[in-house]
């Protein structure tokens, strides 16, 4: 850390003096947060910050973002903030900042409020990117988003609509309330529904919050199961929600059906299309295979490959992407479309992630 700050400080020095390439690398010895220290080089150092600690989703997007940095010949800093809050996450951009790295990938927990500590970054000459949950346009080159928002939307109403039969009532447990990306989705499914006359006769009773932490997920369902005796599903478009409520339901014996977005590897216990299983099926995408887009991008953002603008394509592994218009005033790369889960094929992804 010493090392670094000195690294840091003669960076400044070399600036001043006009000298060039000082901010496009860095020399360090970092400590990631899973307590494994990356080496000392003359190479990027790139920061991939997640929601928070303890979700393994976030654990399998940062092995996937690391994998792909590290292969490449970068370093990598991943930082797992305490809690799903902007304020934890503004902490550790502001000692990434000060670290020098050159690219910080975010998936921010808040939209609007790391605009200031980002805005900060990239004056700094960081290139700073989202990945999963995004910030605002102004505080970001682009977006590596896992699947389009409306798609998601509309595929998890379709669920929705599919398992309690049309009618009815539902609840949705999300992350926190301030998460973009679950924000984004929930929004999107209500414009389905009111979008078409086929969805009227089912009510969404209440959008609950469990923070993407475990027990606060399994008590916002157990409070969702004695406010709404007829609540028919709850759809938790949160992994860390929906293996929550699995657990729940499938303990109580439940009638209440479930769906969401979720790991299999969390997942498979819970799922089946019968009485004994509380969620017949579910989606995601790879959220390694995320980690590893959004490490590419950094890596074409820091090499000048592309700026982030619509229009441009670079390499990931064998395929080509194209950045497209988010329709935020921002742009995204998009990795898929969410994948479907069920009894016919859970025992073949629950090893895989
Ligand atoms: C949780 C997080 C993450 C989201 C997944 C589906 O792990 O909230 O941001 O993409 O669920």
């Amino acid at each position: 850390m010493k090392k670094k700050m000195l690294s840091v400080l003669l960076c400044s020095v070399m600036a001043a003096s006009l000298l060039a390439g000082c901010g496009s690398s860095s020399s360090s010895e970092d400590s990631t947060s899973d307590g494994s220290s990356s080496s000392s080089s003359d190479t990027y150092t790139m920061a991939f910050v997640s929601k928070s600690a303890g979700n393994p989703y976030n654990e399998k997007e940062a092995e996937g973002f690391q994998e792909i940095v590290e292969a490449e010949g970068y370093e990598c800093i991943i930082q797992h903030p305490e809690e799903a809050t902007a304020e934890a996450q503004i902490t550790v951009i502001n000692s990434l900042i000060s670290q020098g790295v050159d690219s910080i990938t975010v998936a921010a927990n808040d939209e609007n409020a790391l605009q200031s500590v980002l805005e900060e970054a990239m004056a700094a000459g960081i290139q700073v990117s989202c990945m999963d949950s995004k910030t605002n346009a102004d505080s970001r080159a682009v977006f590596v988003n896992q699947a389009g928002i409306t798609e998601i939307g509309q595929t998890l109403m379709d669920a929705v609509y599919d398992i309690t039969g049309g009618s009815g009532q539902f609840a949705i447990l999300s992350a926190t309330s301030q998460a973009t990306n679950q924000n984004a989705w929930i929004e999107a499914m209500q414009e389905v529904m009111d979008s078409d006359s086929k969805y009227a006769d089912l009510e969404l009773v209440e959008i609950a919050y469990g923070d993407d932490e475990s027990q606060k997920s399994t008590d916002q369902t157990q409070a969702l199961l004695s406010k709404y005796p007829d609540l028919k599903l709850i759809c938790a478009p949160t992994t860390v929600g929906i293996n929550a409520a699995a657990k729940v339901l499938q303990d109580e014996g439940s009638s209440v059906k479930l769906t969401g977005l979720g790991l299999p590897s969390e997942m498979a216990e819970y799922i089946g299309d019968d009485d004994e299983h509380s969620c017949p099926y579910m989606f995601l995408w790879n959220p390694e295979e995320l980690g590893e887009l959004a490490a590419y991008t950094a890596i074409a953002l820091v090499n000048g490959d592309i700026t982030g603008a619509e229009g441009e394509t670079f390499t990931a592994g064998d395929t080509e992407y194209t950045i497209t218009d988010a329709g935020d005033g921002g742009t995204e790369i998009i990795l898929g479309p969410p994948f479907e889960f069920n009894e016919d094929n859970i025992d073949e992804w629950k090893d895989v992630y």
